[in-house]
């Protein structure tokens, strides 16, 4: 990365001192990552936001939706920063409020809407999470989704589970977690009416999967799973689990962005992998593992391309804004949707386990 910049964002952390925390998802660039206090995925950046409560600002190198998480988890006297704005997340924009509602109204037409209890990944907007709050739901990540399924599961016998906004995570849990049969989940799309189901098969279903994917996960292919296999015999095949269930089926090894980079760190010199996740995390493990041999998932590069908006020259530009007094871009949820969200949160943060 420029030196320039590298010497600015340096002095401007500097002069900031324990006023400021920044936050680096795994997901982010090396020349972003390299100026994070502290990395990891959403749910424990969030967390670890709100166990800084001296930081006045909280700058968020990742996206919006884990922007407004922090947000919301920590005090009302912190102020959360995301430096471009334009860091959104396509899955997280793919279940908009009023088209949940539309599904929900279609529920209540069903005769089923009382016994569907909304669940949604922490990859939506405060306001998805707010629904679910209103709603009777939970919130859940990629470590906990099974444990919330059984919760959601409990709250009433007979119910059924409304999963946003990933289809592919929902999916992954209920059929290889909660023993659930692909015929138990239907596919909602906001894109047509009535989301493209009857009300029998709204009635029939256990599992009601909103049509949401993540354009990153979404891409990698069984076939390149199979090629790879013959290419490196004993090759070991670690993916996240928004990625398709026929890639899932044929992984060795399925878990969150913690579990990958846990794995990878304990796993055998010599040993050979493929990882199917984001492609900042999977060279920065291959980097940080010349031991072992780390292929990435894909014969095509893919980065998220709105995680890599937050490049050094944003990052530089939030610093020496808040060094001259003046926040930039600050994320802000309103007092409404912050008390909604934040118990479809505390439901989450009070599952077992
Ligand atoms: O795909 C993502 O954006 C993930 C895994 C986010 C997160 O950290 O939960
Ligand atoms: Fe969203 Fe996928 Fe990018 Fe994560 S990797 S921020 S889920 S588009």
């Amino acid at each position: 990365s420029d030196p320039g910049l590298v010497e600015r964002a340096r002095a401007a952390k500097a002069a900031l001192g324990e006023r400021l925390f920044v936050l680096g998802h795994h997901y982010q660039r090396d020349e972003v990552i390299q100026f994070a206090d502290v990395t990891g995925d959403s749910f424990k950046l969030a967390r670890d936001a709100a166990g800084r409560p001296a930081a006045e600002f909280i700058v968020f190198c990742g996206v919006h939706f884990m922007a407004e998480s922090a947000d919301i988890l920590t005090s009302p006297t912190q102020r959360v920063i995301l430096p471009d704005l334009a860091a959104g997340c396509s899955m997280a924009d793919m279940a908009r409020l009023r088209q949940v509602e539309d599904a929900w109204d279609a529920m209540a037409d069903a005769g089923i809407q009382d016994s569907v209890v909304p669940v949604t990944y922490m990859n939506s907007s405060a306001d998805i999470k707010a629904f679910c709050g209103r709603n009777g739901g939970v919130v859940c990540t990629s470590s906990n989704a099974d444990v919330a399924l059984e919760w959601a599961q409990e709250q009433r016998p007979g119910a059924k589970i409304l999963f946003l906004p990933d289809q592919h995570l929902g999916r992954n849990t209920a059929v290889l977690k909660m023993g659930m049969s692909l015929e138990d989940c239907v596919v909602w799309d906001p894109q047509q009416p009535g989301g493209g189901l009857s009300a029998e098969e709204l009635q029939d279903a256990r599992m009601i999967l909103w049509k949401g994917h993540c354009s990153v996960h979404g891409r990698f292919s069984a076939d390149v799973v199979d090629e790879l296999r013959i290419k490196h015999p004993g090759i070991n095949i670690l993916v996240h689990p928004e990625c398709t269930h026929e890639v899932v089926l044929k992984a060795d090894l399925v878990g969150s962005t913690e579990f990958i980079i846990k794995t990878i760190e304990a796993a055998e010199p010599g040993t050979v992998w493929a990882i199917g996740t984001e492609l900042n995390l999977v060279q920065r493990l291959k980097d940080a593992h010349p031991d072992k041999t780390i292929v990435f998932l894909d014969r095509n590069v893919c980065y998220c391309s709105t995680m890599n908006r937050i490049d050094l020259p944003h990052l530089v530009w939030a610093l020496e804004n808040l060094v001259a007094g003046t926040v930039v871009n600050q994320i802000t949820v309103d007092p409404e949707t912050e008390a909604d969200a934040l118990l479809a949160l505390q439901r989450m943060l009070d599952l077992p386990g």
